[in-house]
Order: C-alpha cells, then sequence, then structure tokens
C-alpha cells in the first residue's frame, strides 16, 4: 500500500488494508458486538472471500480477530460469501452463510461458535451436514443465483423460517426454507415475496418494526403491534430497495403496503451509495441496528494503489416513521462521543446569494449539524411535473445553478479556493398542492481527479417547510459525506476523493445561492476524535 492515504477513515469502520464488502451475521452476544464482514486477505480488489471478524463493546472502537469463516469445506472451498446470525432461544448464536462449492454452485451452510462460553465467539465449527440447502434437478433453483441467508425467525408453530436471495429469469425471489431443528431445511413452494423485472436478489432482510415506538425488537417477533420491512439488494442496479407491508405467518406470505414497491420510485435507505446492508436486533439497549457497505467511487486502478477498498457506514438505529409509510435512520447515539470541540452558529439570516465559513473544526473529520428556516416561500421555483426523478434533477441543478429558494446547505471537504467541494443542500418548489423539498449530494465537484465516479445523489424528502425546520446531519471522515436529512427521514452517503481539500486543507462552509433568504435557526459543528478501529 501506498504511505499517502488521505482517503482512509478516522471513525467509519475499515479494516488496515485490502477490500472489504457486505457486513455479515452482526449481532451482540454477552454484551459484545460482532461484525463480520466479506473481506480479501490477498488483495484490494475482490475474490479470495472470506468473513473477516472484529469486536466491540460500543460500536464505535473495534478489536480485530482472525477471519471467523473461511473455506474449509466442499461446501465453502471456492468462496465463503453473505449471511446472518440467528440468536437460538436459549441465546446460542448460529450463522448460515452462503457457500461456493466446487462445482462452483451457491449453498447454504451452518456455522456455530465452538466455545460458548467465549464472548470473543473467535472461533467456529461447521457442522458436517453442510450443505443444508442447495441447488438440485428437483427445485428448480438456480445454482448461480441462491445465497444471502437472512436472520430466521421462528413461528408460533414452532418452525423456523428463512429467506434466501434468487431470481428466476428477471423476477426477483425471497425464496422460503423452513425448519424444525434448524439443520433440516425444506424450500417451501411458495417465495415470501417476489416482483417481476428486478433481477437477482442479493443480501435479503426481513424484520419486524413497531408501530409508534422507536424500539426495536427481535426478529421473531409477530402481533398487531408491528408491520414488517422486506429490504433486497438489486444486483443490476447496486441500489437497495425496502418495501413496508404485512406478515402473514400462516400463509407465509408477504405483502407490501400500496405504492411500496422494489424498484425506481421504491424507498430505499440510502439514495447514495449503500449497499448489501443488514439489521440486527441490539437486546443490550432494545434498537435494530443497520449496517451497510459503502463501496469505493475511485477506479480499481487507485484501490490498489491505496491498498485497501470498501468502508462500512456509522451504524444507524432504525425505525418505523409516525407515517407509518417509511422508516427513519439515524447515526447510533454512541458515534456522539468522539465529538471533541465543538463550533456553534448564532441563529442568523443567510442571505441570498451569500456563504460563510465555519472555523475551528477539522473540518476533514467532522460532525456537522444545521438546521434551516424559511419563512417565505411565495418566491418558489414551481416544480415541473417532468422532474419526477430527483436524482436527475440534483445533477441538472448542481450546488453552482441559482435558485431562489435554495440551494443552501453545507459545501464541506472544500478548498481554499473552492476547486473542490461536496454539496448537500436542499431546494423547496413550489408542487401541484403543496411544497417539494429536494435534497442532494452533489459531488461533481469533490476532486480535481477525474477518474472517480462524481454522480450527484438526491431525493424528495418528506417534510413541510411551512410548519417544520428543516435539518441536515453530515457526518464527515476524509472521504465519507454520509448525510441525514429532515431528522433521518432520508440519507445520502457518498464517497470522494479530494486532491486539494485533504486533512488541514479541507474546509466547512455554509451556504445560499438562492435569491432567497433562508434562516440558519442553530448549527453546531464538532470535529471529531479517531475511533480505535486496529
Ligand atoms: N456479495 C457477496 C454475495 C452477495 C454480494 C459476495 C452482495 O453473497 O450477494 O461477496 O454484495
Amino acid at each position: 500500500p501506498s504511505k499517502y492515504q488521505p482517503y482512509r477513515t478516522s471513525y467509519h469502520f475499515q479494516p488496515p488494508k485490502n477490500w472489504i464488502n457486505d457486513p455479515n451475521g452482526p449481532m451482540v452476544y454477552r454484551g459484545i458486538y460482532h461484525l463480520m464482514y466479506q473481506y480479501n486477505p490477498k488483495g484490494a480488489v475482490w475474490g479470495n472471500i472470506v468473513w473477516a471478524h472484529s469486536t466491540s463493546t460500543d460500536l464505535v472502537n473495534w478489536t480485530p480477530h482472525d477471519p471467523a469463516i473461511y473455506p474449509s469445506q466442499p461446501s465453502d472451498i471456492n468462496g465463503c460469501w453473505s449471511g446472518s446470525t440467528t440468536i437460538m432461544p436459549w441465546g446460542a448464536p448460529v450463522i448460515l452463510y452462503t457457500g461456493i462449492n466446487p462445482q462452483n454452485q451457491q449453498v447454504q451452510n451452518l456455522a456455530m461458535p465452538k466455545n460458548l462460553s467465549d464472548p470473543y465467539l473467535i472461533e467456529w465449527v461447521k457442522i458436517p451436514n453442510n450443505p443444508l440447502m442447495a441447488p438440485s434437478s428437483l427445485n428448480e433453483i438456480n445454482a448461480t443465483s441462491f445465497r444471502d441467508p437472512t436472520t430466521a425467525w421462528l413461528g408460533p408453530d414452532g418452525t423456523w423460517r428463512v429467506l434466501i436471495g434468487s431470481k428466476t429469469d428477471r423476477r426477483g425471489l425471497a425464496i422460503l426454507y423452513t425448519s424444525k431443528d434448524f439443520v433440516t431445511w425444506i424450500k417451501s413452494q411458495h417465495p415470501l415475496h417476489s416482483a417481476k423485472d428486478t433481477g437477482m436478489w442479493e443480501c435479503p432482510d426481513f424484520f419486524p418494526v413497531l408501530i409508534n415506538s422507536k424500539l426495536g425488537v427481535d426478529t421473531s417477533t409477530l402481533g398487531p403491534d408491528v408491520k414488517h420491512v422486506l429490504k433486497v439488494s438489486l444486483d443490476d442496479t447496486k441500489y437497495e430497495y425496502y418495501t413496508i407491508g404485512t406478515y402473514n405467518p400462516k400463509k407465509d406470505i408477504y405483502v407490501p403496503d400500496n405504492g411500496s414497491v422494489e424498484s425506481d420510485l421504491g424507498l430505499r435507505y440510502d439514495y447514495g451509495k449503500f449497499y448489501a446492508s443488514k439489521t440486527f436486533f441490539d437486546s443490550i439497549k432494545n434498537r435494530r441496528i443497520l449496517w451497510g457497505w459503502l463501496n469505493e467511487s475511485s477506479i480499481p486502478a487507485d484501490d490498489i494503489k491505496k491498498g485497501w477498498a470498501g468502508v462500512q457506514a456509522i451504524p444507524r438505529t432504525i425505525w418505523l416513521d409516525k407515517s407509518k409509510k417509511q422508516l427513519m435512520q439515524w447515526p447510533i447515539a454512541e458515534i456522539e462521543k468522539l465529538r471533541g470541540h465543538q463550533v456553534h452558529l448564532p441563529q442568523q439570516v443567510l442571505k441570498g446569494g451569500l456563504s460563510l465559513e465555519v472555523s475551528g473544526v477539522t473540518a476533514a473529520q467532522a460532525d456537522v449539524v444545521i438546521s434551516f428556516k424559511v419563512s417565505d416561500l411565495g418566491k418558489a421555483e414551481v416544480l415541473d411535473p417532468s422532474w419526477v426523478n430527483p436524482q436527475v434533477l440534483c445533477s441538472k441543478k448542481s450546488a453552482s445553478v441559482k435558485g431562489s429558494l435554495g440551494p443552501f446547505g453545507l459545501l464541506v471537504l472544500a478548498s481554499k479556493g473552492l476547486q473542490e467541494y461536496t454539496a448537500v443542500f436542499y431546494r423547496i418548489f413550489k408542487g401541484q398542492n403543496k411544497y417539494v423539498v429536494l435534497m442532494c449530494s452533489d459531488q461533481s465537484r469533490s476532486s480535481l481527479n477525474n477518474n472517480n465516479d462524481k454522480t450527484s445523489y438526491g431525493t424528495f424528502l418528506d417534510v413541510d417547510p411551512v410548519h417544520e425546520e428543516l435539518s441536515l446531519r453530515s457526518l464527515i471522515d476524509h472521504s465519507i459525506v454520509e448525510s441525514f436529512g429532515g431528522g433521518g427521514k432520508a440519507v445520502i452517503a457518498a464517497r470522494v476523493y479530494p486532491t486539494l481539500a485533504i486533512d488541514g486543507k479541507a474546509n466547512l462552509h455554509v451556504f445560499n445561492n438562492g435569491t432567497e433568504n433562508v434562516k440558519i435557526a442553530s448549527m453546531s459543528a464538532w470535529s471529531m476524535k479517531k475511533a480505535q478501529i486496529g
């Protein structure tokens, strides 16, 4: 690896070197948090996949261990791909994961801790019965599209259920298997859910969320107080979509609520770069936590030069919004203990066309929280009915394109002369019968190195700017800008590689490139300390 490492993170999880992708089998066991993840021990590109393993007591600082799962049986000899942990009713964790067999078929295997009295769960044993689920001439399973078992859930009938991602032709499938003993698994006639024209469903995740509560519940929880969420990662586009709906445990089908879809206009955890995510129930703090992989936006040749690729997003607490129509996400509270020196801006009006620099924080390693209030919406630009795709709208109307109410927001990782910056901002439009808020993360000027993917990201945000403040929180970590809009109603993560705006040469600004004034209702920025991530 190169000595020049301006893009390594300070508080987002990453190993010292090499390629990482999907978070695998996250859990808490005897007070210790476990993160496993897809890892190439031999280089900075995907391959030779094992489950690397780290543990933590606070989800912020991490201790690395040897890989938990690596090829050792015929049923995983060509790779140990993604999977999940299930906690047995008596407290023992069990892993189901995808192995690649000698015929390069995808099959599902089981691994158990060797020693349950070791809270670090260093050693895992694979049962000789593996594989427990495999494609065959009888079951019509596509051997190259059969992977990523979910956390299993236990029905009131004493039967375990698990989902495996798959497809037939272009139809994405969440194949359902059931078992009485967790070892003998039977494929159900019908998938739990499927959707046409979505392609391969990777890394499905299926879990209950409480109605009217931020608390999380165990994955097997059923009843009138919960709705269910099904998330799928679409291999074709590398976007994730989730739906909220109803699970019928008698018929074992899941029906998304009206208008809830897995594609295009569907809901996403993140409208930027975020993939192969997985949740787990944190029984210590009764919350559900979401882990996701942030891939690089650099070219593989640059990844090889820097000697690593891939990081994990900050774990996010996830719960059902009051509207019951979407999820909410917020960085786990523990991350705030890394907050160091704080800078605060007094309430003030930010006039149209003006910006102000926020000095006194380490702008390449910061946590920034700002809230805007707009009092006069009269001059809001009219939303053209053809502007249906927020991401396209954000790239057409980048931060440098003047508007009336917006763009206003943050310029982060900005170089002194503004040759480089990443802009996270809002624009408010007048829609048919309500105001429409657009949230953008504009990477187009993020780096002078044009090899990087500098696509802009965007989403419409379900906030009423007449009655509510527009809040924005950005976690900035050298090559990561992870932004939470509307208190967690929408999230956009981006990877950026400034060439000038590095470390002490990175700056932070609040800007208003609209003609109308906006009020900064509150603003705080913290320098972030470095986490211990061995
Ligand atoms: N990554 C794993 C697969 C999964 C994909 C292989 C998603 O199990 O489908 O590294 O990123």
